[in-house]
């Protein structure tokens, strides 16, 4: 059996293992940050359990940490207190990217870990079966229920050869989202195996694992080897350690195979993270920004390359260098060996240990900017600058680009890349809070930011309304719900942020759909790709949308809009989506009725033009439940 299968097999609930039927697996951990664990918290208290019911969990603030107002901090404070009441350990602001940190300090292999962040995959890099979800998904895991989903494919990408000196991890991954495109990931998880893969380190590894988010793929998965059991022993954390390995004669649904000899330095193109081309033919475009971190590339061995390279130079007078360790023991260990100073001394702006420029929390760059980024997402806006475009690269082409000014290929330097891996790390768990014992009365604090959370109702017999914008491929929950430094301090808070969803496809909708009292919207293909924010489904639920139309979905956007009661129709024929236009009037009648009945295919009348087309509505009887009382919450109300 491979890797994929035996960690499934050792956590099924219900169902079977049989691709795309729906199963349900039980969560050995979790994982929430701040943007998106405010809401996963709320949810958790709405449903009433006192105590997390997980073998751990862990709510890390690492996202909003700019604190420009009272907003991020009271969330801060919130997330400090309610974890505090209901058993889960919280990593402080300035302890780490939680990717990163959880790597470090808590990855189990074989074990299962659901997080609300779209790169829990990271895990994967240490032989974990680590999934990305809605806020909602994990507030269910906390309360000891478990995860449904599509039971995957798994696609064995199978490594040879070596990588050459200049070449990274980054650049399997972008190799790997050049072949398949943002989409390519739909349904599978992405395994990987090969003689190659003994040449990786765990965090080079989880480079790959972490950025097999932007394929679309359930989760990505390296076995735990005798490189798993190096690095867990240099955490500290040898005892924990369990090796995993795909049977001699495990079987896949597909096979890629990539020489890692073969691979030259890639680089993502504005603005999405398959634009892939090597830096060679890219050429030697001008850099304004150079930002290093996230949690792709902040491993100790990634900023230790990077300060040999910056090593004795100065960063170009026209580049604005930033690095962000990805976690306070990567950064204790530059700040104690000296490598942090070479960073500094070269004009480095040393940010602290968290998302920061990723995620548009700061940073953002000049107008019409080129800013080189070693991390995963380069969607339009998100850097906080709308016309700047923003270019994924690895750490060596970042750290080679910031010191020539221009896009560079660093096989050209003449620079040792040689890193080795520490025999012990700089561990030190301060910053992780315990939780109080149980049947404690502790206080949580909630500040006037945090508002309550949009419920839907249960769904009524027949759906009518306009199609308030139509859309093409590829919208990501960045254009669905946009978010910055100005933008995420409202993430408790719905209403506010309901006056930007959609915005970056249009301006004038959030005005539209509330004048029109809601409606449906029309999208292309992979409609929700990107983030695991379920705001891109509350926001819209706020505003009364109906159901979404379109040609497909991306995995954990689709759970977010059933989760909360909002109908995911895809057409049966894409021509359809042709005939329809904004401002169609539209029906879906007797819907009540057809989803009661578990009926698969759902006519939509477009009464403005006067025709019916079928729609498909591929619902489990756990998800018709759902959406016949309108969300998750109010079905578990229901059934309590
Ligand atoms: C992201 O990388 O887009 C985020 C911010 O980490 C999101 C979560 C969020 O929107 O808060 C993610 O990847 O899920
Ligand atoms: Fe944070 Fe960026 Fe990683 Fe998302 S992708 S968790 S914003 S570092």
């Amino acid at each position: 059996m491979n890797l994929t299968y035996q960690i499934l097999k050792n956590h099924l609930a219900e169902g079977t293992l049989t691709a795309g039927r729906e199963i349900s697996i039980r969560i050995d951990q979790t994982l929430t940050q701040d943007s998106t664990g405010t809401m996963a918290y709320l949810q958790f208290e709405a449903m009433g359990v006192p105590r997390v019911k997980t073998e751990l969990s862990v709510a890390y603030i690492d996202h909003n940490m700019l604190q420009a107002g009272f907003e991020n901090a009271d969330d801060h404070r919130y997330l400090e207190t309610v974890t505090k009441k209901h058993g889960v350990r919280l990593s402080k602001p300035g302890n780490g990217v939680c990717h990163q940190v959880h790597l470090e300090r808590f990855a189990v292999p074989g074990k299962t870990l659901l997080g609300s962040d779209s790169h829990t995959p990271t895990a994967g890099g240490l032989g974990m079966l680590a999934i990305g979800a809605g806020g909602l998904d994990v507030a269910v895991a906390m309360s000891g229920g478990t995860y449904s989903l599509l039971c995957p494919s798994v696609t064995n990408i199978k490594l040879t050869g070596t990588l050459s000196r200049g070449v990274a991890a980054k650049d399997v991954i972008l190799e790997v989202l050049r072949i398949l495109t943002v989409k390519g990931g739909v349904g599978k998880v992405m395994e990987y195996t090969g003689p190659g893969v003994k040449t990786l380190s765990v965090p080079e590894r989880a480079t790959i694992a972490n950025m097999g988010a932007e394929l679309g793929a359930t989760t990505s998965v390296f076995p735990a080897d005798e490189n798993a059991r190096a690095f867990m022993r240099a955490q500290g954390r040898e005892q924990d350690y369990v090796e995993m390995l795909p049977a001699a004669d495990a079987t896949y649904d597909e096979t890629i195979e990539i020489d890692l000899s073969s691979l030259t330095p890639l680089v993502a193109l504005p603005h999405m993270p398959d634009n892939v081309r090597t830096v060679e033919e890219t050429g030697e475009i001008k850099a304004d920004q150079v930002c290093i971190g996230s949690c792709t590339n902040s491993s100790y061995l990634d900023m230790m390359r990077v300060a040999k390279i910056l090593k004795g130079k100065t960063v170009h007078p026209d580049v604005s260098l930033v690095i962000a360790p990805g976690s306070r023991q990567v950064l204790g260990m530059l700040a104690k060996n000296g490598a942090l100073n070479d960073m500094i001394q070269a004009g480095a702006r040393i940010t602290e240990t968290a998302c920061g420029f990723c995620i548009g929390m700061g940073q953002s760059p000049r107008t019409n900017a080129v800013s080189l980024r070693t991390n995963n997402r380069n969607f339009f806006g998100r850097s906080g600058t709308k016309s700047a475009g923003i270019y994924l690269v690895s750490c060596e082409t970042a750290a080679a680009s910031a010191l020539s000014g221009v896009l560079t290929d660093p096989r050209a330097l003449d620079t040792d890349l040689t890193v080795d891996m520490p025999e012990t790390f700089l561990y030190n768990d301060n910053l992780i809070i315990m939780p109080a014992e149980a049947g404690n009365d502790a206080e949580v604090v909630r500040g006037p930011n945090i508002q309550p959370f949009p419920q839907a109702d249960a769904l009524a017999d027949t759906l009518t309304g306009k199609a308030l914008l139509k859309m093409e491929d590829n919208i990501t929950t960045n254009h669905i719900m946009p978010s910055d430094s100005k933008l995420l301090p409202f993430r408790s808070n719905i209403p506010k942020l309901s006056e930007y969803c959609l915005t970056p496809v249009d301006e004038t909708f959030p005005a539209r759909a509330k004048a029109a009292g809601g409606g449906f919207l029309i999208a292309g293909h992979n409609y929700g790709q990107g983030s695991s924010r379920e705001h891109a489904a509350l926001v819209p639920l706020y505003l009364k949308i109906r159901g979404v139309i379109a040609k497909s979905f991306a995995r954990i956007h689709k759970d977010n809009l059933i989760n909360n009661g909002i109908l995911p129709l895809t057409f049966k024929d894409e021509a359809d989506y042709d005939r329809f236009d904004v401002d169609d009037e539209i029906e879906l009648a007797d819907i009540r009725k057809l989803v009661a009945g578990g009926v698969t295919t759902v006519p939509v009348k477009n009464l403005t033009k006067g025709f019916a087309c079928e729609t498909e509505l591929v619902l489990s009887p756990r998800q018709q439940g759902m959406i016949l009382a309108g969300g998750l919450i109010n079905k578990i109300k229901s059934e309590q």
